[in-house]
């Protein structure tokens, strides 16, 4: 694939060293002839003290690790540009990067909350998305979340937050989890967590992939224009393939067969060149509409609903390049909120400030000193002129005699410049210093009940089950009742059906009436987006497997944009089955993989290889498994036995006709007489992710 080359691209190139070329060294450049071996007294004797290669190897290993982040600890990053679609926000901001329609670098990471750097991908859990932005003004970082609203409005609340959220601190367990007392705790004394407490039980925070994920910058923001006037801004991210979620049974598999589910679904996709994409869109609000909503503006656990103000669309994202080396450059990353560009300002967001004094203060500890913008992922490619000196890990020589301004010997320099300047919003601040929480950010329950209120029947049905199985591993009591005595505000139907899986006696009437109102934005089954692009299916096969047929689903689901992989017992060639055909190769071995990993299963004809199947408890789960989850599932011929193997029985039509029900496509013919409709049929299905009207409860798997 032709290499992207941007500004950041190029500058990167300079810090890029090849592995692998010319001969070991010490650091200091002297060869070694030996590092196998310590120096030591003789062939079984002491090591010596003087061999200062193995001393320098140790020491420097020894020193590998820094601090890991102390929230979003976890994540994956790449690459990639944004690019505005016109200079429609021009009136609104000089921010550049939002106008000039150029590719501007990005680089974006995503993230966990809660785990440790070694966590599983697939926990439930809040995912961070946060971008740095390479622009020409300086470096631009929106550092979001997957959900628009945010647990706490004031961060000198996080410290406690985040204390109740991790692993408890005697034993610290549980890891990456917020199915434990202390969070639970905290959320039943602290009603503002409500409205994001339903985001975190719903599907949103168990995505089927970053790329399938929608990005917030949760705060208001400003956008500033030439003429210095403010307009207030709140930052969302659309992906193209659609925001789609996993079910929570498949996450904990997932988390044990493949911990790195979202990372690896993000590095191989980008590498196969099937980059995902991202829209930016933006919900303005003139300054002088600021008091026009029922909730406060700069209140984080609000949302303005799309059908209030809606989401204009401004330019898009495309992520296309994987970074050479995890530590240096994902793990290295410093996002910052304070890291604004000309046009682009604060709020008085109570939560914001906190924050932008927190990034910069974490990154000293976490990146060693002051100059870990010098780190090659974190230079800007604008150019960087400053009377900041010295400290750890300096890497420029600074020349000349004057580091301080003003100054006459270094001729005045660096100059202030009068154009393209940051200058701060001019708003108008008056009032008395206090410790008191605004009037207008008292509303803890409304929009939570508007979220609820928004969930199709089965999204419902997984916030339910959420609540009743994290509150299910409270073992006190008390903070269940008070959980679902918060639940009342929000609705009664919730509580009562979250009341009665867990032991607590349901409210006898409601606390707060249920408003009514829903936002259709918020659910994401009401207008799912049906696409199949870098769907993942399985297809079953075994010695026998005629591979007519196999080949031909490969070569029609490939040619729709799905990622096909034939799994067999034993891995390589297979016997081809008596209508010749093939060679057919599997790419895995089926006990090495699961139906969790993919997000559709077929299975081809050929009675020798649909008898080996249905003689593998391994593949006839696996068709189970992938029947109770509501994924699509195909076989024709005789591959049908192994989906009646599996009980998918009832939704197999007898004849060649191809039959859709509830998302199993099947037809009894042989790879000879297939109809193409099947392959069709099949991808719409793919296409529609899902058979939630498929009833799946007493399917064991
Ligand atoms: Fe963060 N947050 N945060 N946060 N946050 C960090 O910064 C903090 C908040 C978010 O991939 C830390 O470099 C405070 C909201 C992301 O490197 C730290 C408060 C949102 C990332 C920090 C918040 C976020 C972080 C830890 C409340 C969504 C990962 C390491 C006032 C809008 C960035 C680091 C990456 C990381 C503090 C609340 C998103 C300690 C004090 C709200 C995506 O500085």
């Amino acid at each position: 694939m032709a290499e992207q080359k941007d500004a950041k691209h190029e500058q990167l190139e300079a810090a890029r060293v090849e592995a692998g070329e010319g001969y070991l060294t010490t650091q200091q450049g002297v060869r070694v002839d030996h590092t196998d071996d310590s120096l030591s007294a003789g062939q079984r004797g002491p090591t010596l003290l003087e061999d200062f290669h193995a001393r320098e190897k140790i020491t420097h290993f020894d020193h590998e690790r820094i601090p890991e982040r102390v929230v979003h600890a976890r994540g994956a990053g790449a690459y990639g540009y944004f690019q505005a679609y016109d200079d429609s926000l021009a009136d609104h901001t000089t921010a550049e990067f939002l106008t000039s329609g150029e590719q501007i670098p990005v680089f974006v990471r995503f993230s966990t909350v809660a785990g440790s750097r070694g966590s599983a991908d697939t926990v439930r859990d809040v995912r961070g998305f946060a971008t740095k932005f390479y622009t020409r003004q300086g470096n631009y970082d929106l550092v979001g979340n997957n959900m628009p609203v945010f647990f706490i409005q004031d961060g000198i609340k996080f410290p406690d937050f985040v204390h109740a959220v991790k692993p408890e601190p005697d034993n610290e367990i549980p890891q990456a989890q917020s199915a434990h007392d202390t969070f639970w705790d905290f959320v039943s004394l602290q009603p503002e967590t409500l409205h994001m407490v339903l985001w975190l039980m719903s599907d949103r925070a168990l995505p089927r992939s970053y790329r399938m994920m929608q990005g917030f910058g949760v705060h208001t923001f400003r956008l500033v224009n030439a003429r210095g006037e403010g307009t207030f801004v709140k930052f969302h991210w659309k992906p193209l393939l659609g925001t789609h979620s996993l079910l929570w049974d498949e996450c904990q598999k997932i988390a044990g067969k493949d911990p790195d589910f979202n990372r690896r679904d993000l590095w191989d996709c980008i590498d196969s060149g099937q980059f995902p994409e991202w829209e930016l869109g933006v919900q303005l609000v003139p300054e002088s509409d600021e008091h026009s909503f029922d909730f406060d503006l700069l209140d984080a656990t609000k949302i303005i609903p799309e059908e209030q103000v809606p989401v204009r669309p401004v330019g898009r994202m495309v992520l296309n390049r994987n970074p050479e080396n995890f530590f240096a450059e994902t793990e290295q990353i410093a996002f910052h909120t304070a890291n604004v560009v000309p046009g682009i300002d604060f709020t008085n967001d109570p939560l914001l400030q906190a924050r932008n004094f927190s990034y910069l203060d974490t990154q000293l500890i976490r990146l060693g000193g002051p100059n870990f913008a010098q780190i090659p992922v974190n230079r800007p490619i604008a150019e960087v002129q400053h009377n900041q000196r010295d400290g750890y890990g300096q890497q420029k020589i600074h020349k000349g005699r004057t580091s301080y301004f003003k100054n006459s010997i270094g001729g005045g320099c660096p100059a202030i410049a009068d154009s393209d300047v940051f200058s701060h919003y001019t708003e108008r601040v008056d009032g008395r210093k206090i410790r008191e929480r605004s009037e207008s950010f008292r509303d803890f329950y409304s929009q939570a009940t508007l979220f609820w209120n928004s969930m199709s029947e089965v999204e419902r049905e997984h916030i339910v089950s959420a609540f009743r199985f994290e509150l299910g591993k409270v073992v006190d009591k008390e903070i269940r009742a008070r959980t679902v005595t918060e639940l009342n505000h929000v609705d009664h139907e919730l509580a009562a059906r979250v009341a009665e899986g867990i032991g607590v006696r349901t409210p006898a009437a409601e606390a707060t009436p249920n408003h009514g109102r829903s936002s259709p934005a918020l659910s994401q089954l009401n207008a799912p987006v049906n696409k199949l692009d870098t769907r993942k299916v399985a297809v079953l096969v075994a010695d026998g497997t005629d591979a007519v047929g196999a080949q031909r689903l490969v070569d029609e689901l490939t040619k729709k944009g799905v990622i096909v992989e034939l799994l067999a017992p034993a891995e390589g060639e297979l016997r081809p089955g008596a209508s010749g055909g093939g060679p057919l190769s599997a790419d895995r071995q089926l006990n090495t993989m699961a139906s969790v990993l993919y997000d559709a299963v077929a299975v081809p004809c050929g009675p020798d290889a649909a008898r080996t199947l249905s003689g593998d408890g391994y593949a006839v789960h696996f068709v189970a498994e992938a029947y109770k989850h509501a994924k699509p599932v195909a076989g024709f011929g005789s591959g049908l036995d192994v989906l009646r193997k599996a009980g998918v029985t009832e939704r197999i039509a007898e004849g060649e006709q191809v039959t859709r029900d509830h998302g199993v496509v099947t037809s009894t013919a042989a790879e000879q007489s297939l109809p193409g409709e099947f392959f069709d049929t099949f991808a719409d299905v793919i296409a529609e992710h899902r058979a939630w009207d498929r009833k799946t409860d007493s399917v064991p798997a």
